[in-house]
């Protein structure tokens, strides 16, 4: 593996492909973590589990398991899913694992972003990070991707998405946090995104989900379904808090043009009703950082949005929510040629994010 200090992707005619071009796999990573998983990550495993079977039926899925995990990750998943023992300090992998860009020759590299859980010492999640930060650099070597060295810039996947032609999504209140790159000024984080994902517009969502703790990534409000069409986390309960954030985003794309010089097209996606944690889970968890990880009747940032794009289908949350049906049917109508597979999430969501944030496409 070699690792790329002085040049960026775009100079080399890389660019990250969108989420729905093919894949060669995906890696996820084994969830163990006491104080983001309750009652010892139980049930999250099995979700996880459900997950990596669900994708593993159209490509290759790679589970990262610690030393102390790696049987039991071993025992519970199937033969074709591949299992290595790697150490880490959570199980985000669209977060740490790399972000892959791909040539016209069909080569693929990957990018190491640097990763301070998601704002470090000014407002991140937990103490430390450092295996999370190695594990880019680990999986490029495990794959044979030679990786391009960009620890010096703060950036998570679920952070980013990009249609394929030229376009990148993000948002202001994530990229703009105090945690991240406070150095860089708005353009000079815009210059980054355009030399590393080889994009040549970047499109600005002021803001994500109502208590997203990631500084509201944009995974979990809006996500390209193709070029110039998105999928916007939606709530039709004006009193609801989250309605003025989905607004101002359908605002900000309605007069938006993507890098092709189109009209982005929004699709609706119903929100789930409010989904807060129970005092049965709370007592399931860990303290973090000397503190209780969640408290009873604090609001989860659940949003269907946060799906995975597999080769063969696409793999989304249900959380039990009358509008599980209404949310699998506009993802299925949009994706006419893959299964939309619905996975109860929860237990996932109580750690902080969902199905998309558990998973990172390697392109094919
Ligand atoms: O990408 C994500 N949504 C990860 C959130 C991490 C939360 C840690 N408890």
């Amino acid at each position: 593996m070699k690792i790329i200090k002085d040049s960026a992707p775009s100079a080399e005619g890389f660019r990250m492909p969108a989420e729905f071009e093919p894949h060669a796999g995906c890696i996820m990573i084994f969830p163990e973590r006491a104080d983001s998983w309750q009652y010892g990550a139980y049930a999250a495993r099995k979700a996880f589990g459900q997950i990596a079977e669900a994708i593993a039926r159209s490509e290759k899925v790679t589970v990262c398991a610690s030393a102390a995990q790696y049987d039991n990750a071993r025992a519970l998943l199937p033969a074709h899913i591949r299992v290595v023992e790697m150490s880490s300090n959570d199980a985000w992998a669209r977060d740490y694992a790399p972000t892959f860009v791909k040539n016209a020759l069909g080569e693929v590299r990957g990018i190491d972003w640097g990763f301070n859980a998601w704002g470090g010492l000014c407002d991140g999640l937990y103490f430390p990070w450092d295996k999370d930060d190695h594990m880019a650099r680990k999986l490029c070597d495990l794959l044979d991707k030679d990786v391009y060295d960009k620890r010096d810039f703060i950036l998570e996947g679920g952070s980013i998405h990009v249609d394929g032609e030229g376009t990148c999504m993000v948002t202001e209140s994530c990229l703009l946090s105090k945690g991240r790159n406070p150095e860089l000024s708005k353009e000079e984080i815009e210059d980054v995104l355009k030399a590393y994902l080889n994009v040549a517009k970047v499109l600005w969502l002021p803001c994500g989900i109502y208590n997203d703790e990631t500084n509201e990534h944009v995974d979990n409000i809006c996500a390209f379904t193709a070029p110039g069409e998105v999928v916007l986390a939606w709530t039709q309960d004006q009193t609801d808090v989250q309605y003025a954030m989905s607004r101002a985003c359908l605002d900000y794309l309605e007069q938006a043009l993507d890098a092709r010089g189109r009209r982005i097209r929004v699709h609706k996606l119903p929100l789930p009703k409010p989904v807060t944690v129970s005092e049965e889970e709370c007592r399931g968890l860990d303290a973090c950082l000397d503190r209780p990880a969640r408290t009873p009747g604090e609001r989860l940032a659940a949003s269907y949005v946060n799906f995975y794009i597999a080769n063969g289908s696409v793999v989304m949350p249900a959380f039990g929510d009358p509008a599980d049906e209404t949310a699998r049917e506009i993802l299925q109508r949009l994706f006419p040629d893959r299964e939309v597979v619905q996975i109860y999430s929860r237990d996932i969501l109580i750690g902080g994010g969902n199905i998309h944030c558990i998973t990172q496409q390697i392109p094919e």
